[in-house]
This record gives C-alpha cells, sequence and structure tokens, in this order.
C-alpha cells in the first residue's frame, strides 16, 4: 500500500508490482478502437465581463458574422491604444467551474444518484483545455504539463500548475509574440457581434478578462466529466442548439506552400480537432493572415472532416490515439487516488518523450480547491 510521506513522494522508490506507477504515451501503444465518447450535452454556462466578474448567465455570448472570404482585416490596429490585457499572474485554476457548480448544485444532481459518499455524479472536473492538452500528448515534442488531481466526495477535480519552462517562457515573451497574442483576439472583434441584430464593432476596445463559457457533460468510455471551455461565438440561427451552434476562431499564417500545408495539417489541426471535438463544436473558422498580421482569406473547417482532410499526410496524428490516450490516462488517476481527501494533491507530470509519473502533496502550494467550494458542497 501506499504511505503518505509530508511532500514530495518519488512513487519510483515505492516497490509495488500491483500498481503501475507511470504511464507510456507512446502512439503505438493507443492504436485501437476509438472509444465511446457521448455527444457531448451543454448542461449550462457562464460570462467573465470586462472586470474578470463571474455571471451565471450567457451575458457575454457572442454572434457570428459570416467575414469576406479575402477579407482585408488589420489585426494590429488598436494594439497600443484599445487593448485591455487580462492579468496572467493570477491563477485561477478551476475557480470560475467550482462557482459555476455552487450554483447550480441544486440541479446538477442527480436523482439516480445511489453512491451517497458522492455529491455530484461525475468522475472528473476539468477544463476543457486541460483535456485538449491531453488529447495531444502523444504527438507533443516541445511542451511538458503538470496536472494537479484531488478527490473530493468521489469526484476527481483536475486543475493544470504552470511548468517552470512554461514560466520563464511567459515572462521572458519577446515584444513580436505579445502583439501576436492580440492578432486572435482582434479577429474575434472582426467576426462576432454583441447581439443577434448588431454588427461587429473592430473600432471598440479588445478586453480578454470578457469571456464566454460553456459547460458540458459527457462520457469517456467508463468515465462521467463535466467540464468548462470558452467559446467565441454562436451562429445566429436560434434553431440550432448548444453546442451545435458553436464557431470556433483561429487565425493561422497564410498557407503558401506545400510544406506549409503539410505542418499546418500535422501540427495546427490537430491542436484545433482536439479542442472543439471535445465540447462537441462543429465548425472552426480560420482566418489566414500574413507577415504583416493582416487576414488575407478564411476558410471554414468542419470538425467532423477534419480526420479525412489529414488522411493523405504521411505519417500523420490519429483521432484514436488522441482519444484512448485521455481516456487511460483517466484511468491511471482513478486507480491512483484512492483516497478521498480534498487536502491531498496528486501532481501529474509529463515531459516529452518521456512517461507520465506523479507525486503526493499533502496541505501544500499545490492544493487548489478553496475552502468556500468545500463548505458549499458540504452545507
Ligand atoms: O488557470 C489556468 N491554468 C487556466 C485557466 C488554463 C486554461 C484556461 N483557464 C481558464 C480561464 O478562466 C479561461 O476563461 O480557462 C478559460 C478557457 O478555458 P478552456 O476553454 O478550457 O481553454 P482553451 O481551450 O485552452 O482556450 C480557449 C480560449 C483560447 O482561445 P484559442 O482560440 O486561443 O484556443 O480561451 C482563451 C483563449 O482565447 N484562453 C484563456 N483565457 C484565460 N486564461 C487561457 C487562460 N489561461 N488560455 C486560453
Ligand atoms: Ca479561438
Amino acid at each position: 500500500h501506499l504511505t503518505h510521506h509530508r511532500d514530495q513522494f518519488d512513487v519510483k522508490t515505492e516497490q509495488n508490482p500491483l500498481r503501475t506507477q507511470t504511464l507510456s504515451t507512446r502512439k503505438d501503444f493507443y492504436e485501437r478502437d476509438f472509444p465511446l465518447y457521448r455527444q457531448p450535452v451543454e448542461v449550462g454556462s457562464f460570462s467573465l465581463d470586462a472586470q474578470r466578474r463571474f455571471f451565471n448567465d450567457r451575458r457575454q455570448m457572442r454572434y457570428y458574422v459570416e467575414p469576406d472570404k479575402n477579407p482585408n482585416f488589420d489585426l494590429k490596429d488598436g494594439y497600443r491604444d484599445r487593448y485591455i490585457k487580462r492579468d496572467e499572474n493570477v491563477k485561477e485554476k478551476l475557480d470560475h467551474i467550482l462557482r459555476w457548480i455552487l450554483a447550480n448544485k441544486g440541479t446538477l444532481k442527480s436523482k439516480e444518484t445511489t453512491d451517497s459518499s458522492r455529491s455530484l455524479d461525475f468522475d472528473f472536473v476539468t477544463w476543457r483545455g486541460h483535456l485538449t492538452k491531453l488529447l495531444t500528448t502523444p504527438y507533443e515534442t516541445r511542451e511538458g504539463w503538470l496536472l494537479a488531481a484531488t478527490k473530493f466526495n468521489g469526484t476527481i477535480y483536475i486543475s493544470e500548475v504552470e511548468t517552470e519552462a512554461a514560466r520563464i517562457e511567459r515572462e521572458n515573451r519577446p515584444e513580436r509574440n505579445k502583439e501576436m497574442m492580440y492578432w486572435g483576439y482582434k479577429f474575434e472583434q472582426y467576426t462576432c457581434a454583441d447581439t443577434v441584430d448588431s454588427l461587429p464593432d473592430p473600432s471598440g476596445v479588445v478586453n480578454t478578462n470578457e469571456a464566454f463559457c460553456t459547460v458540458v457533460q459527457t462520457r469517456l468510455a467508463d468515465h462521467k466529466l463535466l467540464f468548462s471551455g470558452e467559446v467565441d461565438c454562436r451562429v445566429k440561427d436560434p434553431s440550432t442548439p448548444p453546442p451545435a451552434c458553436y464557431v470556433e476562431l483561429k487565425t493561422s499564417p497564410e498557407i503558401c506552400t506545400p510544406k506549409q500545408r503539410s505542418n499546418f495539417h500535422r501540427f495546427k489541426l490537430l491542436k484545433w480537432w482536439a479542442q472543439s471535438f471535445l465540447p462537441g463544436v462543429p465548425r472552426i473558422v480560420a482566418g489566414f493572415k500574413d507577415h504583416d498580421g493582416v487576414v488575407v482569406s478564411t476558410e471554414t473547417f468542419l470538425v467532423s472532416k477534419v480526420s479525412q482532410l489529414i488522411k493523405n499526410e504521411f505519417n500523420c496524428w490519429k483521432p484514436t490515439v488522441c482519444m484512448n490516450f485521455c481516456c487511460d490516462f483517466l484511468s491511471f488517476v482513478k486507480r491512483t487516488i484512492a483516497e478521498n481527501d480534498h487536502s491531498l494533491v496528486y501532481l501529474f507530470s509529463w515531459e516529452p518523450y518521456r512517461d507520465v509519473t506523479y507525486s503526493l502533496h499533502r496541505d501544500s502550494q499545490y492544493s487548489f480547491l478553496p475552502r468556500w467550494f468545500i463548505e458549499g458542497m458540504s452545507g
């Protein structure tokens, strides 16, 4: 049996043949039938306003206005004088999702739940972005990750921890990269309207505190999942229900050579597919920009058609590998976390070309479930 040390506990020193202490991320290991992934259902949504305040409603939802096939959107416009940037030093962890759960716990509690030790009928609660990182792990060669996991009332909460490498990169971001991060948000402003009968207003301020997030429920094999993801906008047609109405907006360098097209398929489309497939967002609208930050063409990608698009690439990524790895990682987390204890954090860590490992931390800096959530769920 595992014994708990006070802080960092190196699992490799523990000899227990009954437990696998690491998880392989080799692609070939996950090439089997596509696992069951139930159609994601939106169970709620929330908004974060210009001051990053939480609202249990859809006030930040925006409407997609189809751009010209060959527009001339200048993404540089407003960077100096009409840009309010979210403070990246503030680590929000799962807080917004937890606030949403508390605000909706009355309607969330399943009547069929027989397990009385569990107040939520979910195995996992996390951000969609964390699951995207898991989906792309078997193909990732550059950036590792750290995922903190805690079991509370029978549900495992997973929250990302910034790696040292990511922090160093963030703190030393070149000015050009900072500006290019703005370009993505500016593209949203050119293509999204605030109301169903208005038009986009590119003369306004870009404020990255604002967000509209969908909360979806689904199941991956035997894992019941509840996660939230930020959604850019929806189509105006009111007869299309969420999440099928949502549109993901992206920008990417314009494609001029076969090599660039191949790289776009092999690397960019993997990330785009994983992110939108998870919550059931059916379409991605890409704005292709030149070196000078001007969108020169747009193209719609149907998420359901992406795997056909990439089939001709040699040695390309496979959706089944992504989903099977994610599924096996969640199983690994389930069998690793035995105890229901919100002060205990299992820190799963991965670096490219390595296996996933973990360490144990009690009452450490990694604990992430706030007191207001623990008390609110117990009351
Ligand atoms: O505390 C943390 N470690 C994180 C918090 C990491 C990731 C996200 N978040 C929170 C924020 O509250 C944000 O509102 O997640 C929300 C977005 O979550 P998500 O949908 O699960 O994340 P992801 O799929 O990675 O990103 C979706 C969009 C991005 O759009 P593009 O097209 O670039 O993928 O959310 C934005 C960005 O516009 N975004 C973020 N916004 C706030 N904080 C963050 C972030 N850390 N990362 C991406
Ligand atoms: Ca986007």
